[in-house]
């Protein structure tokens, strides 16, 4: 008998819980109802047991990271999501948008660093369309060349499709052909309708969301997913977050890595709300990892949950801790993140990953394996 099956086998789990418990280390999937039992009664030892039996059937004990940086164009937004920190009207103090001038800048500050990746994500900007984006891609790749651009929320491209004039297939292949490689996971916040209403109505919906990821998947644009949680939302909730994901990657397999994002306090207007705690974050993982049973890695989002987490978060199935960044986010310091500087060298994110026990794997956007490090400093 499998070790897992074994310490399952010795435990005293409840029936439930035992045949839950079974069905992941029998590689089978598990359901809505077995997913929300787990978030509800399984103890964090359990969790971690089966999360890593996951992230080892999909990733052996690899952790990926990679070497990127963000360019947030403009914080000027036209919705006013609740939890938003960040945004701004035009003309507001504290409010910027970078010319395309600015953000060549940005991106001539970067060559010789070997970057392979910029994320670029913004606000959505009343006065900025479709092809003012694509010449951004395109000045980014010129001043960098090789790099890949993961760009633009569902959120932004709803928008700026939308104002095009276009269907959601026309503008992502525009996008694709101005240069932009992938779709970051964020704007999914919460998918239920009603409280999607209640943190962030107005913008995209739930099923514009997942429309803009079924649309590039199907021509071939990878993308993530996120969940904004720890917030106002439940389990079940959560879980049905999660289902909506399962149920659309069935269908499409394009999505290559899942955040959960920690909601933070500091700056919106649903402070008082308060943040949960470690604990919580790691049981959010452990379930994530356990129950996408089809999304090949799990990313733990360092500068929102801080440094020691991410290195727990090792141990609850995450395989993937996202890159060097480089001081260039606002959206997490702006709602209170403890980094406000967030910046990692390669070799601090090699030492956080070597003091988990696992192998640091350095990687480009899509996964393919870069460096392969020891696992202990030589
Ligand atoms: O959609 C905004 C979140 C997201 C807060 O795909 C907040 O690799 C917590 O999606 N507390 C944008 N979260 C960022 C994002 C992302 C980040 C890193 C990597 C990737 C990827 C995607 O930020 C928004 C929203 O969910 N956010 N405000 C807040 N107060
Ligand atoms: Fe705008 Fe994004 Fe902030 Fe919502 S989360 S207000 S869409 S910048």
């Amino acid at each position: 008998m499998s070790t897992i099956r074994h310490l399952i086998e010795q435990s005293n789990l409840d029936t439930k819980m035992r045949s839950i418990a079974l069905k992941v280390a029998g590689n089978e999937r598990i359901s809505t109802d077995e997913g929300l039992y787990l978030y509800e009664k399984a103890t964090l030892d359990l969790l971690s047991l089966l999360a890593n039996y996951v992230r080892e059937r999909f990733n052996g004990s690899d952790v990926y990271f990679n070497r990127n940086i963000h360019i947030e164009p403009t914080n000027i937004c036209v919705y006013t999501c609740k939890f938003c920190s960040y945004r701004r009207s035009i003309n507001e103090e504290g409010a910027w948008e970078y010319s395309i001038e600015e953000v060549k800048e940005l991106a001539k500050a970067q060559v010789d660093k070997r970057i392979t990746e910029v994320h670029i994500v913004g606000g959505v900007h009343p006065h900025r369309d479709l092809d003012y984006y694509g010449n951004m891609i395109q000045e980014v790749k010129k001043m960098l060349p090789g790099v890949h651009v993961k760009g633009f929320t569902a959120v932004e491209l709803d928008y700026m499709i939308q104002k095009a004039g276009l269907s959601l297939s026309e503008g992502l292949s525009k996008l694709k052909a101005y240069g932009l490689d992938s779709i970051p996971g964020g704007g999914a916040e919460i998918f239920d309708e009603e409280l999607r209403k209640k943190v962030c109505g107005g913008k995209s919906t739930t099923q514009m969301w997942l429309d803009v990821h079924e649309a590039a998947h199907r021509l071939g644009i990878p993308s993530n997913a996120t969940i904004l949680y720890g917030h106002i939302e439940t389990y079940a909730h959560r879980i049905d977050h999660l289902n909506r994901l399962r149920e659309l990657q069935d269908r499409t397999h394009g999505f290559n890595t899942f955040i959960p994002l920690k909601f933070k306090k500091a700056n919106n207007s649903m402070e008082e709300v308060g943040e949960v705690s470690t604990l919580e974050d790691l049981r959010n993982y452990a379930v994530s990892r356990i129950f996408l049973d089809n999304i090949p890695h799990l990313k733990a989002y360092w500068p929102m949950i801080g440094k020691s987490t991410t290195l727990l978060s090792l141990s609850f199935g995450v395989d993937d801790i996202d890159g060097t960044i480089d001081d260039s986010t606002k959206i997490y310091s702006m709602a209170g993140a403890d980094d406000k500087n967030p910046a990692l060298s390669t070799e601090q994110l090699v030492e956080i990953i070597r003091k988990a026990n696992r192998i640091p794997v350095e990687r480009d956007t899509v996964y393919n394996k870069l460096k392969v490090y020891d696992s202990v400093s030589a």
